[in-house]
C-alpha cells in the first residue's frame, strides 16, 4: 500500500526539523533533490495503523522563482502533490510567518497550520485566537512546542483527520477589483488550455507577478504565446493604474491581508501583567 505524504513547510528556524525529528525519530533519510544541492529530508511515521511519509521542505520566507530553495519547495508541492501540507509557524513572529502561509494556501492543497514556539508567543504576552485564524485562512490550527515535543500527538491527529477530509485549500486572498478582474481574465484563458499542471488561479497570479519559472513553462505550451500576450497587456494596464511594479503591488496586498489577520487574531497583554513566569 502507498503511504500518505505530509510536506512540512515553513520559515527558516520555525522549528520544522525539530518537529520532523519528533515525529519520525530515527526513521529518516537525507539526500538531495534531483540536480540541485538542496537537502531533501524524508521520514516515516506509523500513526493509527497508517504509514505517513513526512518530507521536510527547505525553509523559506516566500515562494518566488527568484531563490532555489523557494522554487524547490513550491515545485515539490505542485509536482508531487503531497496529501497535506503542514505549515510550521513561529507563533511569536506570526505576521512574518503568515506571509508564507497565504502563499502555501494559494497552492490549493489541504493545509494544517501548526503554531510552533507557542511558549515564546506566551512569554511575549501574545494571545492568539485560533478560531479567527481558522476562519480567515480556512485551515485547521494546532499548537506545538517543538523543543519540548509538546503537541506532537495532537498534530498527528489533526493531520490524519485532514488527510481523510481531503479538502483542498479554497483560500483566495482578495487582491482588489482591478487585479481580480485581470486574474479572472487570465484564468479564463488558462482554463481552455490542455494539461496545465498548476492550480489556475495561482498560475494567473504568478504570471501577473512576472514569475520567470512559470513564464518559461507556459512559453513551451501550445497557445502559450497567446496567454503571455494577454498577461503582458494586463500587467501594463495594472502598472498604469497602480503606478508601480505589479509584483510589489501584489506583495503589498498579501502583507496588508496578513496585517489585518494579525490585528484581529492576536491580543497583547501589558508588560508585567502575565500570570506565568
Ligand atoms: P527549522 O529551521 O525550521 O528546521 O528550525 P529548527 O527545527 O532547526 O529549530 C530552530 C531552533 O528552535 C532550535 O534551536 C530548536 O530547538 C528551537 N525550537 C524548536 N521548536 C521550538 C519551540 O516550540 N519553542 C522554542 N522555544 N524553541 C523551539
Ligand atoms: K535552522
Ligand atoms: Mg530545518
Amino acid at each position: 500500500t502507498t503511504s500518505m505524504t505530509v510536506a512540512l513547510a515553513g520559515n527558516p528556524n520555525s522549528g520544522k526539523t525539530t518537529i520532523f525529528n519528533n515525529i519520525t525519530g530515527a526513521r529518516q533519510h537525507v539526500g538531495n533533490y534531483p540536480g540541485v544541492t538542496v537537502e531533501k529530508r524524508e521520514g516515516f511515521r506509523r500513526f493509527q495503523g497508517k504509514d505517513l511519509l513526512f518530507v521536510d521542505l527547505p525553509g523559506t520566507y516566500s515562494l518566488t522563482a527568484n531563490a532555489l530553495d523557494e522554487l524547490v519547495a513550491r515545485n515539490v508541492i505542485i509536482d508531487d502533490k503531497p496529501d497535506i501540507i503542514v505549515n510550521i509557524l513561529d507563533a511569536s513572529n506570526l505576521e512574518r510567518n503568515l506571509y508564507l502561509a497565504v502563499q502555501l494556501l494559494e497552492l490549493e492543497r489541504p493545509v494544517v497550520l501548526a503554531l510552533n514556539m507557542a511558549d515564546m508567543a506566551e512569554k511575549a504576552g501574545q494571545t492568539i485566537n485560533d478560531h479567527i485564524l481558522t476562519r480567515k485562512l480556512g485551515a485547521a490550527v494546532v499548537r506545538t512546542v517543538g523543543n519540548r515535543n509538546q503537541g506532537t500527538a495532537n498534530l498527528l491527529q489533526t493531520v490524519t483527520e485532514a488527510i481523510k477530509m481531503n479538502k483542498p485549500s479554497s483560500f483566495a486572498l482578495d487582491y482588489g477589483n482591478e487585479i481580480e478582474a485581470k486574474i479572472t481574465e487570465v484564468t479564463g484563458i488558462l482554463a481552455t488550455m490542455a494539461a496545465v499542471k498548476y492550480p489556475l488561479r495561482w498560475l494567473a497570479i504568478k504570471l501577473l507577478e512576472n514569475d520567470q519559472d512559470v513564464i518559461n513553462s507556459i512559453k513551451l505550451m501550445p497557445r502559450g504565446s497567446e496567454v503571455l500576450a494577454a498577461v503582458g497587456n494586463a500587467r501594463a494596464e495594472l502598472q498604469t493604474v497602480f503606478n508601480d511594479e505589479l509584483e510589489l503591488v501584489i506583495a503589498e496586498a498579501r502583507y496588508r491581508f496578513v496585517g489585518q489577520v494579525c490585528q484581529e487574531a492576536i491580543s497583547y497583554q501589558k508588560h508585567g501583567a502575565q500570570t506565568t513566569s
